[in-house]
């Protein structure tokens, strides 16, 4: 038996969890695994190996007495979401930081959800995208913006981790990469529920739980905000008829939703008058009676108080008006002031876009 002595030089962000770990029914084989052995089960250059090992730490946590790599089935594990990271377009240090950043459960379902045992799961992540040619990463600009079809996808779940890793490390390129990319295969509704959404929660997460600072929260919603508005300028020349008001509650500060919802519309020829985060009550009284939309939409992601000065204030409109709220911020229960406003409470995008758009017929457009 060859003995094994644990790798005390390089350096982790976040140390591999113990081997012997019940919790995680994680073994540390008798005799680890060679770099051949882990390149032939995942189909990964041995020379790629050492170099994630050398430069991004991402590696074998054994050596033998005569200083050999050895890997654990969880080095192998962390290696492969490596591998499916870096095929999406992260850099090797953005995907290097989200692995070791993991402990073995959130690799093991990271892997379980694009399908990635040991041994499956690599070959066809190169065959679909090439290891060094993902379409939409490196081919800027290749289609227009928030306006390619919907196609089905397999590879959200991979998207909202690369997105999650490059807004860690900072990587504003990548990120904006990663937006366009997610955008030029999804229509910008398909894109916010299935892969901005989660990821904003994701980011949302690790910053409640310490693991990411506010500034990466800021840079991931600011340059989605971007991209956003940039579907909306695209489609500009499509938006025509009476505007519904976009806005956010009273002290809120958190508006992405409204952007991704005025998008959608656009694309839908329906147009917004968007009057942005934290609008006050009376404003947006005042915003009402001066522009008589057809539908108002609120969103609230911080909880609302329960004396809302908005309901009292919506006394004052005397034409069919359709109140529209969504966001975990409202609280159940809440009941329209008498007169002709009709309050309607969406759970999802899909709810709220249809609620919205004055023909919905033309959501199939
Ligand atoms: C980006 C962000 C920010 C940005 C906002 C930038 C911007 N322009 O919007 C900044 C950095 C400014 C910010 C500030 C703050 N934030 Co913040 N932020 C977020 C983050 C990451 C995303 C917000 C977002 O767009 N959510 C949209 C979606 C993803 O929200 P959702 O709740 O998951 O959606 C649910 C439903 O609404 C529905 N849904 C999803 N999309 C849509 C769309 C529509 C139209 C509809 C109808 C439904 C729907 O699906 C989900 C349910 O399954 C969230 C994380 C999160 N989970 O939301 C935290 C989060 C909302 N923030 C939080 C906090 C605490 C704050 C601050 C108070 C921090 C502070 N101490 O300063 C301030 C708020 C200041 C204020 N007065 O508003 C907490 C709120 C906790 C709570 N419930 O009270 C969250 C949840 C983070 C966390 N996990 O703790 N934030």
């Amino acid at each position: 038996m060859i003995p094994m002595n644990p790798h005390p030089a390089a350096p982790r962000r976040a140390d591999p969890p113990e081997p012997d770990d019940p919790e995680l029914g994680e073994r540390v084989p008798e005799l680890g695994w060679p770099v051949g052995v882990v390149s032939e089960r995942l189909g990964i250059a041995a020379p790629t190996l050492r170099s994630w090992d050398r430069r991004h730490g991402v590696g074998p946590s054994l050596r033998t007495a005569g200083n050999h790599r050895r890997y654990t089935e969880l080095d192998m594990r962390r290696v492969q979401l490596m591998a499916r990271l870096t095929a999406q377009g992260v850099p090797a240090q953005s995907a290097a930081d989200s692995v070791l950043g993991m402990d073995a459960r959130a690799i093991a379902d990271r892997l379980a959800a694009v399908g990635g045992a040991i041994g499956d799961g690599l070959r066809d992540v190169h065959d679909v995208h090439g290891v060094h040619d993902v379409p939409g990463v490196r081919g800027e600009g290749a289609a227009p913006v928030g306006l390619g079809s919907a196609v089905p996808d397999d590879d959200a779940v991979d998207l909202v981790e690369a997105i999650v890793a490059a807004a860690r490390a900072l990587d504003a390129r990548t990120m904006s990469l990663l937006y366009r990319q997610v955008m030029r295969r999804r229509d910008v509704g398909r894109a916010w529920v299935e892969v901005f959404a989660p990821a904003l929660r994701r980011v949302g997460d690790l910053w409640r739980d310490g693991r990411l600072g506010v500034q990466a929260e800021h840079l991931t919603s600011e340059l989605l905000q971007s991209e956003l508005r940039a579907v909306v300028r695209a489609n500009r020349l499509r938006v025509a008829g009476r505007p519904v008001v976009l806005a956010g509650a009273d002290d809120e500060q958190h508006h992405l939703p409204l952007l991704a919802l005025e998008a959608e519309l656009a694309r839908h020829g329906v147009a917004s008058l968007f009057l942005g985060p934290r609008v006050p009550a009376e404003a947006l009284v005042s915003a009402l009676r001066e522009s008589r939309p057809r539908a108002v939409f609120l969103w609230a992601s911080l909880a609302r108080p329960s004396a809302e000065p908005l309901w009292r204030d919506l006394g004052v409109v005397d034409w069919p008006l359709e109140v529209v709220i969504g966001g975990p911020g409202w609280a159940d229960g809440i009941v329209a002031p008498r007169g002709p406003v009709v309050l309607t409470r969406v759970e999802d995008f899909g709810s709220a876009v249809r609620a919205l758009a004055s023909d919905p017929g033309g959501l199939t457009r």
